[in-house]
């Protein structure tokens, strides 16, 4: 079993019904177990177009290999209506594999950890969440890179309703 962190996101149609929906998805499929998910936060778009988004993460258990996670997570994507008209376009869903375990991988279409995981609030905010003392291989501790983004805007919309606030029953 490892532990892999998937950040969610979504500032096209219902975005917050898209994100909790897709939790459930993730929480069906075999081989995944979600062990706790972040409070839900409004964010200004990086890097990209359109309203504000929504973004969260969960922390999963899987038996799946990253590649396989990957996989899951852009099929999960399409059922929920994504498209990619142009890079970073408004989107119904968007499901990045963050971390795997500790490991490093660069494949053309598999960088973990997420390539700008260090780089965004809308990231490292819910991360926090779910892991402050968590170590970012290659790249630093949750907490201390979360002071390096203090400018980006981002406000908590929900908290989490998790009874204990991180255990998410799957
Ligand atoms: N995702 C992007 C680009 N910019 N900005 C915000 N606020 N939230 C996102 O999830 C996001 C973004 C590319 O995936
Ligand atoms: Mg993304
Ligand atoms: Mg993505």
């Amino acid at each position: 079993m490892t532990v892999a962190y998937i950040g969610l996101g979504a500032n096209l149609g219902d975005a917050r019904q898209a994100i909790k929906d897709a939790i459930v998805c993730l929480a069906q499929q075999i081989g995944v177990t979600i062990t706790a998910k972040s409070d839900l936060y409004r964010t200004a778009p990086v890097e990209s177009s359109g309203d504000d988004y929504l973004n969260c993460a969960v922390a999963v258990e899987t038996s799946l290999s990253a590649r396989q996670l990957l996989t899951l997570c852009l099929k999960i994507e399409l059922h929920f209506g994504r498209e990619r008209p142009y890079k970073n376009a408004p989107r119904t869903l968007d499901l990045d594999l963050l971390l795997y375990g500790n490991e490093c991988i660069a494949e053309p279409d598999l960088v973990v950890p997420h390539p700008r995981i260090a780089l965004r609030a809308f990231v490292l905010r819910p991360l926090a969440d779910l892991a402050p003392d968590l170590e970012i291989p290659g790249v630093g501790r949750v907490s201390a890179l979360l002071a390096d983004v203090a400018d980006q805007r981002i406000e908590r919309v929900e908290q989490c309703c998790c009874p204990t606030k991180r255990a998410y029953a799957s």
